[in-house]
């Protein structure tokens, strides 16, 4: 049977390019792209779309069954500066739209699910460099709360009723195509839309403020590849720590002004300094590389010429 293909939470920053890309592979028919909200322009008239909660496991069932969905990548998350603001609902959405997939793939023999964590899962505990795999793990936001404990039931459903569940804890994602929705990590998009708009940038981390990054062409090929990867050589069932890049608000700062020698940067650091600063700076992705061979292309550099590039394009 041809694999038919339901992606949940299609309208964010990462489903758009996912399904993009998902069709590509699958042919654009065989994946169905859904959300609470309405479809990215995007998307439209690239496949099929259907309007889905993923909280509504009636509904989420009756369109597995109706579309004879064979794989899903469930995305629908609320992420870590949003769930600051109203906790008690990222930890509904977070663990029960999983609990939901989960059951609904052990139900229906779902071959394979996508569901990714975060690095949001380390916490002021973990070691700031080269985070490794396994260390020590103690979030302190909703959002890391929410994907530990995810990872722990993927983890559980794989070893007990054996569904193919696989995930990656992704780096921030930075993106021209579709907008971020709620992260800590944003500015490090806003920053190319200010830089090119305003030629200025007011930014909510304090200047040597290093995270872990991705450009997303990295993140849609870890994602293919995870996913593509014989079920043999995924040993890790919580999921995968991925690296791209590291780097500070001052940085990618002096790495746009190589372009534009206007553009000024200011720091104004709020509530998500502190949300920042709990998490690594780098990440040990070694395991990664040895279990189904990742390795990042894009550095800095790279990704801001490539940002500014398509972005000045889309503005014309
Ligand atoms: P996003 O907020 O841009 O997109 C999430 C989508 O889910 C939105 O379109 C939203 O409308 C939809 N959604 C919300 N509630 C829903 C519901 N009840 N039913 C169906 N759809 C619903 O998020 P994203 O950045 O694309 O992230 C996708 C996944 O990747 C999340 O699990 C997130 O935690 C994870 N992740 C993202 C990043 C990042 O930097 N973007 C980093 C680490 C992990
Ligand atoms: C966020 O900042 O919440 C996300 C993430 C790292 O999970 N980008």
């Amino acid at each position: 049977m041809k694999d038919r293909i339901l992606v949940i939470g299609a309208s964010g920053q990462i489903g758009v390019e996912l399904t993009l890309a998902l069709r590509k592979i699958y042919g654009n028919n065989n994946v169905i792209a859904s959300d609470l909200r309405e479809q990215n322009p995007l998307l439209e008239g690239t496949g099929p779309y259907v309007s889905l909660d993923v909280m509504n496991s009636e509904m989420l069932h009756v369109q597995v069954i109706r579309q004879n969905i064979t794989q899903i990548y469930l995305l629908a998350a609320i992420l870590s500066a949003t769930g600051e603001k109203n906790p008690n609902l990222a930890w509904h959405l977070n663990m029960q739209g999983l609990l939901n997939v989960l059951d609904i793939a052990r139900e229906e023999n779902i071959k394979k699910i996508y569901w990714p964590s975060s690095i949001a899962v380390f916490g002021p505990t973990s070691p700031k460099q080269n985070c490794p795999q396994q260390t020590i793990i103690e979030p302190i936001t909703v959002y890391g709360i929410s994907k530990y404990a995810g990872e722990f039931w993927c983890n559980y459903y794989h070893k007990r009723y054996d569904v193919d569940i696989r995930s990656l804890r992704y780096p921030g994602l930075i993106s021209y195509k579709s907008a971020p929705g709620g992260g800590t990590t944003d500015y490090a998009v806003e920053i190319y839309h200010e830089a090119l708009e305003n030629k200025k940038y007011e930014c909510f981390l304090n200047e040597d403020t290093y995270l872990p990054m991705m450009y997303m062409p990295d993140a849609i090929r870890a994602t293919i590849e995870l996913m593509e990867a014989p079920k043999s050589s995924i040993n890790i069932r919580t999921s995968y720590n991925i690296a791209g890049m590291t780097f500070s608000p001052k940085e990618i700062a002096n790495s746009i002004q190589k372009h534009l020698p206007d553009f000024s940067i200011a720091y104004k650091p709020d509530y998500r300094q502190q949300i920042a600063e709990s998490w690594p700076q780098s990440i040990d992705d070694s395991i990664a590389n040895t279990d189904w061979g990742w390795k990042p292309q894009f550095n800095l550099e790279k990704m801001t010429a490539d940002m500014l590039l398509n972005l000045q394009a889309n503005n014309k």
